[in-house]
């Protein structure tokens, strides 16, 4: 009976799974505080030939299953608290290795800039994944303005800091160093697929995904896609990101999804493509960058990605 009951169950989802060209799947999603001039950006986005065939994670399990440790450890915690958290006004510093530092507005940084819409898979280093159609624009894009130096060697983002309105910044128990901190090397950063997202599924990003601008690096683990981004430093050197300084074992700089390299606590071989239920844990091969080595796995030619893992 048991197994019957299992079999009409993941029948029944299958068919219900979201495909990534149907528009009634957009149908219902509602912006979140935005300014009107963000909204009309990024509902005015383009659609690009950057997607996928697999099914999209519903936009109900991409807004409440979240990592954002700023507003807690819980996977719901992002979604419960931080739907007060305050995105406007807000500006981003660009300094280090560049000719025109300084601080710009998110209006600034968005003006010259088209919208498109990119479905890319997020894998977390935890073994789940999910499908994500974010809008947003290539970081490279936006780094070219402010002339990187020929020093400009690493990119270096910072998450705000402010306790006020992040609980889990003020947490005694927190391990983190706050702000959160991340990295990507130069030619990483200016690859055409690393995103700086605004939005997803058309509508403004939602604060428990990193309001109002975000990283999204699709070939690493989830990780390295740092939210709610206050500035940008252009470095010679490689920045120590906040995983590392956490666990340096565990967490690497690079953090490539890779099927081979196991975490010294769990295996890295399958995930669970969310969303799965008792009768389907959605066990899925992990494939290696992510399934985007035909696109970056030349960033890497000649690295032991064992050890520079
Ligand atoms: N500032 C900040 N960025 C963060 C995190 C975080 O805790 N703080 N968590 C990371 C992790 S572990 C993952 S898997 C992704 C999750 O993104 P999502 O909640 O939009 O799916 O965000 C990443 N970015
Ligand atoms: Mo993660």
């Amino acid at each position: 009976m048991a197994a019957c009951d299992a079999s009409e169950s993941s029948a029944q989802k299958s068919s219900q799974q979201l495909s990534p060209s149907d528009p009634s799947n957009y149908q219902g999603i509602r912006d979140y505080q935005a300014p009107d001039w963000l909204r009309e950006k990024v509902s005015g986005y383009q659609s690009s030939d950057i997607m996928t065939d697999e099914a999209l994670t519903p936009y109900t399990d991409v807004a409440r299953y979240n990592n954002f440790y700023e507003f807690g450890t819980g996977k719901e915690d992002p979604a419960k608290y931080a739907g007060e958290f305050k995105t406007d006004p807000w500006s981003v510093v660009i300094e280090g290795e560049v000719e025109k530092p300084g601080r710009y507005t998110l209006e600034d940084i968005l003006k010259p800039l088209t919208m498109e819409e990119r479905i890319y898979r997020l894998r977390c280093v935890e073994a789940w994944s999910m499908v994500i159609p974010w809008v947003g624009f290539p970081l490279g894009k936006l780094l070219q303005r402010f002339n990187p130096t020929s020093r400009a060697k690493f990119v270096e983002f910072t998450t705000l800091h402010d306790p006020v309105q992040m609980p889990g910044q003020k947490s005694a128990f927190s391990y983190i160093q706050w702000p959160y901190v991340e990295g990507l090397r130069m030619d990483e950063a200016m690859h055409p697929l690393t995103l700086l997202a605004v939005g997803l599924y058309g509508k403004t990003l939602p604060p428990q995904n990193g309001a109002p601008l975000r990283l999204v690096v699709p070939w690493k683990y989830g990780f390295k896609s740092i939210k709610s981004i206050v500035k940008i430093r252009l470095l010679e050197t490689q920045p120590k990101t906040s995983w590392q300084s956490i666990a340096p074992s565990e967490y690497g700089f690079y953090a490539n999804v890779n099927p081979a390299v196991d975490h010294p606590r769990w295996s890295q071989a399958n995930e669970r493509r969310l969303p799965t239920s008792l009768f389907n844990p959605n066990r899925i091969a992990t494939q290696i960058f992510n399934g985007y080595a035909e696109e970056v796995a030349h960033l890497y030619q000649g690295m032991d990605l064992k050890r520079s893992f």
